[in-house]
């Protein structure tokens, strides 16, 4: 039985020494070490047939063996693991790294902070409010009157009967006028709210609104800025239009067209066959605003703006629906 037990020995470490692989190491195991049907288990059985006198030895010996065997094969184990150079403590470097998507500015956040840093270049300051106003900010201080239709509970989401979610971004340049003598150049960005929603409504969209107050300024003004503003943030000197409308807080008033982006102004779907697309409101501050916030209108004057993020986006990407913006589809928003 020693004979038989120090040949296993000799032969379980030459075997152990060709192992080349998990497999093979496992199937090393099972041969020799195995608790059921294993070499080693099959010679300990026999044990109880020897003389009594020689068991203790033979015992203390196959244990030994034993032990050295299974030292040998853990061994041998971490010996294959790291010559793999891969696999160590159950981490496969040779892996390829996981993929980790990078995120991006939504299409909305780019194009606002590019109309920023357009007016920015221009000499404007950016400045932000709050998205709950008071009713006097939204409306009273822009010369909006009590029964103006904006005021509308159809438009205007009320929290109270005299705070609300801000209509427009103006009411932080209502602030900033009260706050701050002229000269002044501030463009607002941000979020702003409306009880309207359809194909091109949603009940939140952003804006960016400019002022600009000094002494002596001038329709002109206006004019140049909206024009340098438009050929950048378009990319090309398009020609544009200033037609006359209405606001409550300038006067006069001009909404300023662009023509169209995508077919140049021959007319199409997309500027409904006009050959323009309307893309901002502007007009000289009026007078009863400029006294609102303690300017004297003899003194100083100055060009206000709004213009819809959304939109403009829309018209630089070609992006035909407004909804797409709010339904956080990577397909989509990856794309920009
Ligand atoms: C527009 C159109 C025209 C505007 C006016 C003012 C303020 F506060 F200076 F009076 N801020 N923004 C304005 C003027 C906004 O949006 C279509």
């Amino acid at each position: 039985m020693e004979q038989e037990l120090l040949k296993l020995k000799q032969n379980a470490e030459e075997a152990l020494a060709q192992v080349a692989g998990a497999d093979q190491l496992e199937a090393f195991r099972v041969k020799f070490l195995g608790r059921k049907g294993g070499l080693l288990t099959g010679i300990l059985r026999q044990l109880g047939q020897v003389a009594p006198e020689d068991r203790p030895r033979l015992g203390q010996l196959a244990n030994d063996i034993k032990l050295g065997l299974e030292n040998s094969f853990e061994e041998r184990k971490t010996q294959l693991n790291t010559a793999a150079g891969a696999v160590a403590g159950g981490t496969d470097y040779s892996l390829p790294g996981r993929y980790l998507p990078f995120g991006k500015l939504h299409p909305v956040t780019q194009v606002m902070e590019e109309i920023c840093s357009i007016f920015e270049g221009l000499g404007f300051a950016v400045a932000e409010g709050p998205d709950v106003e008071t009713d006097y900010y939204n409306f009273e201080a822009l010369n909006i009157p009590k029964h103006h239709p904006a005021r509308d509970m159809h438009d205007t989401f009320y929290v109270t009967d005299s705070i609300l979610l801000r209509t427009h971004t103006s009411p932080m340049q209502a602030r900033i006028m009260e706050r701050q003598d002229p000269p002044l150049r501030y463009v607002v960005p941000g979020k702003v709210y409306r009880c309207d929603s359809d194909m091109t409504h949603t009940p939140m969209f952003h804006q960016v609104e400019g002022l600009l107050v000094d002494r002596q300024v001038s329709f002109a003004d206006l004019k140049g800025v909206l024009t340098s503003f438009t050929h950048k943030i378009f990319e090309r000197e398009l020609p544009l239009r200033f037609r006359p409308s209405y606001f409550p807080f300038t006067e006069p008033s001009a909404e300023v067209d662009v023509a169209c982006v995508i077919c140049g102004g021959s007319g199409c779907r997309v500027c409904k066959r006009t050959g323009w697309l309307e893309i901002l409101g502007s007009g000289l501050i009026d007078p009863e605003v400029l006294k609102m916030v303690g300017y004297d209108p003899d003194t100083y004057s100055g060009f206000a703006f709004g213009l819809g993020v959304e939109r403009i986006a829309m018209l630089k990407y070609g992006i035909d629906d407004i909804r797409l913006y709010y339904e956080n589809d990577l397909r989509f928003l990856s794309q920009f």
